[in-house]
């Protein structure tokens, strides 16, 4: 089972519990894991089996700890173990798990999110991003009785059928299957555009008149490594769509109380029709959304004839951290603390990577950022694939043996949170000019 992983320049670090543990769980678990992204597939190795968090920090089995800038993939933007969501989640345990039956918490969270979301004026809750962005697209289809969805490359919207398309033919838009068990038919309707590129949406838009549903996008990706908007790419896509009557979707599964409490839409004052959330909005349990204005979402079962249900959606334990970390959020706002920090950790990571003399970009949208090793922006996806995953495999080893747990990708995004200090960060610094000096060695 020994997977082999970078040399490391940093003797003695060794996982033997994980590695035990990774056998065991292969036995039973396909790759040892619950969600291919822990795999390590992008870095080589074998993930260390967690122990637990605490603020800012990771233990694993080994007793190894670790600064942790995945958060989850990004809902502990409060940290791991924040009292008030702690609190929270104990309270509700005390009264059960689940009903099944609507609870007063689920309005409260809905009022909550309606309350800070630009587009959202009705909310359904479901328990992951996945049936959120898949709900909000069906309830796109529905509602314009149209077919068809422009998805951008390189986005991720979660697991679905429709949605597992990559790229055809250059000369074409339409999506093919990336993924077997993906029919043709669940991709025909699928259509794919270049990210940050308007003109790619202008010409799908004109070249399936009046069949065009909605068009999906990340406002600010994240599953590219941090990818942002090009000035004007989000306008000229609300331009569009209300020109065509299609709905513009914003998956702001990551981004959503993450990059601004109203999300991206807050940030940038572009609004889509229809909004996904996730990550965040669970405070660490598994709780997703989707919302938009009332006269779209009253055609949602059982008010109107779209349907989508599911048996936890609105769980009360999931509520109930939820809205603890949105009121936390609300009621004292971090993200000009989150950007002066993430600012701090960007600026350092970019002076190790010019001292080594290595070719890189970072890129950042408040608390989420990558360190690309790329020569030049990474706008698209096609220039993300350029990047040297290679030395990013080498990096991210040498920084988990120095202690500093990033997403173990070069195509995610790191998350900073309130519990990381200037401390957290300067010793990530510290660790990332001895690891890039390891990485030209
Ligand atoms: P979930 O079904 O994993 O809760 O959400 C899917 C999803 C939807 N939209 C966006 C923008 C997302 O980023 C995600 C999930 N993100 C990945 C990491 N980038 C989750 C990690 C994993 O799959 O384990």
């Amino acid at each position: 089972m020994n997977r082999p992983r970078p040399p490391l320049s940093r003797a003695g670090f060794d996982l033997p519990r994980s590695h035990d543990a990774f056998i065991r769980a292969n036995r039973v678990i396909p790759g040892g894991v619950n969600s291919p992204a822990r795999a390590f597939g992008a870095v080589g190795g074998e993930p260390p089996f967690i122990a637990r968090g605490h603020g800012a920090r990771l233990v694993d089995i080994d007793g190894h700890e670790y600064v942790d800038y995945i958060g989850s993939w990004g809902p502990m933007i409060l940290g791991h173990g924040h009292p008030r969501v702690v609190h929270a989640i104990q309270e509700a345990l005390a009264l059960g798990t689940s009903f099944g039956a609507p609870t007063e918490r689920e309005i409260e969270i809905a009022l909550a999110v309606a309350a800070a979301v630009p587009s959202i004026e009705k909310v359904r809750f479901t328990s992951s991003g996945t049936e959120a962005a898949m709900s909000a697209v069906r309830v796109a289809r529905g509602a314009t009785g149209r077919a068809k969805i422009i998805k951008m490359s390189g986005c991720y919207h979660g697991h679905i059928d429709a949605l597992l398309v990559q790229a055809g033919s250059a000369a074409t838009t339409l999506g093919t299957p990336n993924s077997p068990g993906v029919t043709g038919g669940a991709a025909a309707d699928t259509l794919l555009c270049p990210y940050n590129d308007a003109a790619a949406v202008a010409r799908a838009l004109e070249a399936h008149p009046g069949s065009v549903a909605a068009v999906l996008l990340e406002p600010i990706a994240g599953n590219m490594g941090l990818v942002p908007p090009r000035p004007g790419y989000l306008a000229d896509l609300r331009a569009l769509t209300a020109k065509h009557g299609s709905l513009l979707i914003f998956d702001e599964v990551m981004t959503g109380f993450r990059v601004a409490y109203g999300g991206a839409q807050e940030l940038t004052g572009v609004v889509p029709d229809l909004t996904a959330l996730g990550k965040i909005v669970g405070g660490g349990l598994p709780a997703a959304a989707y919302g938009a204005g009332a006269a779209v979402m009253d055609q949602v079962s059982p008010v109107g004839p779209i349907y989508q249900a599911g048996t936890l959606s609105g769980n009360p334990l999931a509520m109930a951290a939820g809205l603890a970390t949105l009121e936390t959020l609300r009621d004292q706002p971090p993200y000009d603390h989150l950007e002066a920090l993430s600012a701090r950790l960007a600026d350092g990571l970019d002076q190790a990577a010019s001292r080594a003399g290595i070719p890189h970009v970072v890129q950042r949208v408040g608390s989420m950022l990558t360190l690309f090793f790329h020569d030049g922006p990474v706008v698209d996806y096609e220039s993300a694939l350029a990047c040297d995953t290679a030395l990013f495999a080498r990096y991210f080893w040498e920084m988990l043996a120095r202690g500093i747990y990033l997403p173990c990708s070069q195509f995610e995004a790191a998350f900073v949170s309130t519990a990381h200090t200037r401390d957290d960060v300067d010793q990530t610094i510290e660790a990332a000019h001895e690891a890039l000096a390891a990485c030209r060695s």
